[in-house]
């Protein structure tokens, strides 16, 4: 059989969404995500205009091939608009290729190796009590880890930070959003390293204090130290036995984890920016990381983050895949089936989609006792409604940026 159109779907039921929608010749649909959270049409008209054309009437089971085809042959490499793209049309060649085997993908993946997906909530509160309420509200649902994300005395607004809504629910969205047809600038913060660096360890005593010693907790650290403090805050969490410490630097130069390494034991995550497995090399070949960040979305697809969780499994390290609200229900399903087949699955993030959301992309996969499971309707089990996705027009939405106190830019 053969590719008969490749389709893009735009919509924004409550934050943009790209979904590439491929379509055979005997009638079956597969579904992928290239969700490039700010940057979502320049992953469509890649698509669109560049991809589409190429691929109609090529064979659809020859996945490998048609990843190396994209990957090798615009010259090109890599990027995060390139493997975000090449990441669509490869979830939906998989989710093709298990729709005609009748099974769920994590079946063709190698079967199941575990029962269910170790996930983690976010966690947050601008004071530590209401980062307690939030965390106990996640014990309730089940979850067994949790990121805890808190305020820092004089800084107003906080990546990950925000307490719960009125009515208790504690969804946010990161992205500011403008009217359709409008332009906008991003929101700026303002950051400041020495006042976080002095308040967080004491976030972490009081969460231990209140929740003991079994309870996982987790921290985002968001790119926004330099090597010397990222090492200081690595050391100052370790009494209170972090899972993880992520994105304590940004991750472009790999050789600074080194120097976190010889300051710490505190484990570390890295590589939601990331998108080749190439950008990962010296830290999996020198132990220098113990989870991979990666998200198929936004790392070359099933096979991408295949790759890269192949190699990372020679030197032991496992994986943290990157399950934002960004990554679309579709590629949040691509993960739980790469996550459930490989051997070394670490812990999913779990930032669940709006209602919203969700009477657009119709999801399979289900959450019991602080475990994901993708389900097991055929393919990657999720479904894409079209008249409903058409009423949900593209709105700009960017995240915000941030400036040091003398106005300078930093990393957000
Ligand atoms: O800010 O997905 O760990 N999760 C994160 C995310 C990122 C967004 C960026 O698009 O850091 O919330
Ligand atoms: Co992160």
């Amino acid at each position: 059989m053969a590719i008969e159109s490749v389709d893009v779907v735009v919509t924004s039921p409550g934050r943009n969404f790209v979904t590439a929608v491929v379509t055979t010749s005997d009638g079956v649909v597969g579904l992928g995500d290239a969700t490039l959270n700010g940057r979502e049409l320049a992953v469509a008209s890649y698509l669109r205009d560049h991809v589409a054309p190429t691929l109609l009437g090529r064979d659809e089971s020859q996945i490998e091939w048609i990843w190396q085809y994209l990957y090798r042959s615009p010259y090109w490499r890599r990027g995060p608009v390139t493997m975000s793209a090449i990441a669509a049309i490869d979830m939906a060649l998989w989710d093709i290729a298990a729709k005609k085997a009748g099974v769920p993908l994590y079946q063709l993946l190698g079967g199941a190796s575990r029962s269910g997906l170790l996930s983690y909530a976010h966690a947050s509160g601008t004071t530590v009590e209401t980062l307690h309420e939030a965390i106990h509200g996640y014990l309730e649902q089940g979850f067994r880890a949790v990121r805890i994300q808190a305020g820092v005395p004089g800084l107003d607004q906080i990546y990950g930070v925000h307490d719960a809504a009125p009515g208790g629910t504690y969804e946010y969205e990161p992205a500011g959003r403008a009217a359709v047809g409008e332009a906008m600038r991003p929101t700026e913060e303002t950051w400041d390293t020495a006042a976080y660096l002095r308040h967080l360890p004491s976030v972490f005593a009081a969460v231990r204090e209140e929740f003991g010693g079994v309870l996982r907790l987790l921290h985002d650290g968001h790119h926004r130290m330099s090597p010397i403090e990222a090492a200081r805050l690595a050391r100052d969490l370790e009494p209170y036995d972090p899972f993880w410490l992520e994105d304590c630097t940004p991750g472009e130069d790999q050789s600074v984890l080194r120097l976190v390494r010889q300051h710490s034991t505190t484990p570390l995550a890295i590589g939601e920016v990331f998108n080749s497995v190439y950008d990962y090399q010296t830290l999996i070949t020198e132990r220098l990381i113990d989870y991979v960040r990666s998200s198929a979305t936004h790392a070359g697809g099933i096979t991408g983050l295949r790759q890269i969780m192949t190699f990372a499994g020679i030197y032991g390290i496992r994986s943290g895949f990157h399950g934002p609200t960004d990554v679309s229900p579709v590629g949040m399903a691509a993960n739980l089936h790469l996550g459930l087949a490989i051997h070394n699955f670490g812990i999913q993030e779990y930032m669940p989609h709006s209602a919203l959301t969700k009477t657009v992309f119709r999801t399979g996969y289900r959450f019991a006792d602080g475990l994901l499971h993708p389900g097991d309707a055929p393919g990657l089990g999720v479904e894409l409604d079209r008249e409903e996705a058409a009423k949900h027009e593209y709105r700009p939405a960017y995240l915000p940026v941030n400036r040091l106190r003398d106005g300078s830019v930093h990393d957000w």
